[in-house]
């Protein structure tokens, strides 16, 4: 079976775990270098032709200002999810050096979507679309969606670009 390692990353709180939580279903699994604060969950996905792989979401607990932390979580990712909230401003700011590590260790052309999270936060909104939108073509990702962890808003669809963004890259 196929595994892709996609990694989720963005600032503290802005709902990381409540995302993948949604779209798996699951508690997670697997504690993976819990002493550094990184766990991953899997999700089975069905390929076009009706074979079977595995998304493997890996998530960032605590200790993320490490270097060498960042280092061994992206590691080996075809693909990635930026998180940030709507209704911070300085959450959407801070993924430029985010973009940085993950390119850096991932290599240049590694799909990449990026997520607004708390839409459901409408009327708190700091961030505007545009803003996301520049950031979004600025580091080349491939897609933005406005995402609600709470509500289920746009998160399978979002999972799903990722999801096919790097399938399609695997056939290369
Ligand atoms: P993180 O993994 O990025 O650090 P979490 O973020 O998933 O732990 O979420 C941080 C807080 O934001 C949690 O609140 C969580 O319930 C809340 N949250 C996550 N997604 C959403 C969303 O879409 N809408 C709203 N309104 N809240 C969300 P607590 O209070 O448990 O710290
Ligand atoms: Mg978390």
């Amino acid at each position: 079976m196929k595994r892709f390692k996609v990694v989720v990353f963005g600032e503290g709180a802005v709902g990381k775990t409540s995302l993948i939580k949604r779209y798996t279903d699951a508690t997670f699994q697997t504690d993976y270098l819990p002493t550094i604060g990184v766990q991953f969950c899997i999700k089975e996905i069905i390929l076009m032709d009706g074979e079977i792989s595995e998304l493997l979401l890996w998530d960032m607990a605590g200790q993320d200002r490490f270097r060498f932390v960042r280092r061994q979580f992206f590691q080996g990712a075809v693909g990635g999810i930026a998180v940030y909230d709507i209704t911070r401003m300085v959450s959407l700011e801070r993924l430029s050096q985010w973009f940085n590590d993950f390119y850096t260790n991932t290599g240049p052309d590694t799909p990449c979507v990026l997520l607004g999270n708390k839409i459901d936060l409408m009327e708190m909104r700091e961030v505007p679309a545009e803003a996301a939108i520049k950031l979004c073509e600025q580091n080349k990702l491939i897609d933005h969606f406005e995402t609600s962890a709470l509500e289920g808003t746009m998160v399978n669809t979002a999972f799903e670009a990722i999801g096919n963004a790097v399938l399609e890259k695997q056939k290369d």
